[in-house]
């Protein structure tokens, strides 16, 4: 065994000389997902998973990474919109720390992540990258914060990606089941025009799955079949920040809003505060968040702390949200707002409440 470089190397070559056919598949498959592993070991080297370094703590309803090269403004932002208070100026790593700030919106608790600047080789480890991006790994949100002068993202995607960060992207739909003995066997409910089954096969194995039911939900690709057995890919919503706004004419800021598309871009001023209101709501409605008001058995509805969920959630998550032996205990519960059919409608346990459903639990005493 040689340097990783040169194993790669090896790889490379035997994939490119061995002839493809039905039965060479397989061995092909095997080669690809070898390759992967190595180009991955290379990439981020030891120490990722963890957010080694800068010994952060999550807390709050959600945390937002705050990603960008130097000088573009990352903490003149999170000093607006927090209580922290990190350092600003007019030259590149200024920050050379993870900041931590809250920020309190509409009744939730976010909390953003000011951070060193992401540079080209960021992965590898320039510039405390590898840090940088194990915190971002761990945020619910990413805002990639870009001068509106120099607003390609280029370079901050590569290195997300090649931290193991994928943005927007749904999680691949596949699962895996183990079981003792009888094999690989792998089915799909979509036709698979992207990878062969044999390659497919010879990936899955060499990832450790000999006894296991595969089944294929996507016509998946190789990158996501490979991001799907690695196992360490993180699926984070993310949008772009246009800042420092009052320095181009108006007009410009729309020109490069388009430019940017299909990414969402939210112009903002983080010097003058233009936008600031705007991108607030926006990190709020992409975490897709609802505030729910609790209204005690014949008494008033407490408008003054919602409980703050995700979209989507149940009466029972609620439940979870308020106290530990809620769900057991419950015995119905009765909703105002758009999920009820009508006011004071009583519902399960799994019913799906809406954004500022007013809603009473009673449970058994
Ligand atoms: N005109 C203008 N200047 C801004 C704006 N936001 C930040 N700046 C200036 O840009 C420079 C860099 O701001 P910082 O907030 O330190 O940038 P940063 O991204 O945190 O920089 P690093 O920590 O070095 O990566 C400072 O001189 C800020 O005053 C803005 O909206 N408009
Ligand atoms: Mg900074």
């Amino acid at each position: 065994m040689g340097k990783i470089e040169d194993q790669i190397q090896d790889i490379e070559e035997e994939i490119h000389k061995t002839p493809y056919n039905k039965a060479t598949q397989h061995h092909i498959g095997k080669l690809k997902a070898r390759l992967a592993k190595l180009r991955e070991k290379l990439e981020r080297g030891p120490g990722t998973g963890a957010a080694v370094g800068f010994g952060i703590r999550k807390s709050g309803n959600a945390t937002i990474g705050i990603v960008g090269l130097p000088n573009v403004g990352k903490s003149t932002l999170i000093n607006q919109f927090t209580d922290a208070e990190s350092e600003v100026a007019d030259y590149d790593f200024t920050t050379i720390n993870v900041i931590p700030g809250v920020m309190l919106y509409r009744g939730a608790k976010f909390q953003l992540f000011d951070m060193p600047g992401l540079i080209d080789g960021a992965a590898r480890g320039r510039g405390r990258g590898r840090e940088v991006l194990s915190v971002a790994r761990s945020s619910d949100l990413i805002l990639l914060v870009v001068d509106v002068r120099d607003w390609d993202i280029g370079v901050l995607v590569t290195e997300l990606e090649a931290g193991g960060i994928r943005l927007n992207q749904r999680k691949p739909e596949i699962t895996i089941k183990r079981k003792e003995r009888g094999g690989l066997t792998i089915s799909s409910t979509k036709r698979l025009t992207h990878v062969e089954e044999g390659v497919m096969e010879g990936m899955i194995r060499e990832w450790g799955h000999v006894n296991a039911d595969v089944l294929v939900k996507e016509d998946i690709t190789e990158p996501r079949l490979i991001d799907f057995l690695a196992g360490n890919v993180a699926y984070i919503p993310g949008f772009v920040v246009l800042n420092k706004t009052d320095l181009v004419p108006k007009k410009e800021i729309g020109r490069v809003v388009k430019k940017l598309r299909p990414w969402k871009a939210v112009p903002i001023s983080a010097l003058n505060g233009d936008g600031l209101d705007g991108l607030r709501e926006s990190i709020f409605s992409e975490l897709e968040f609802i505030r729910i008001y609790m209204k005690p058995q014949g008494g008033e509805v407490d408008y003054s702390e919602p409980l703050v969920v995700k979209d989507g959630s149940t009466v029972g998550m609620v439940c979870d949200a308020i106290h530990r032996d809620f769900r057991e205990k419950f015995r119905y519960a009765s909703v105002w707002g758009t999920s009820a059919k009508f006011p004071g409608q009583t519902v399960g346990i799994n019913h799906v409440l809406r954004d500022e459903d007013v809603i009473t639990i009673v449970v058994q005493r």
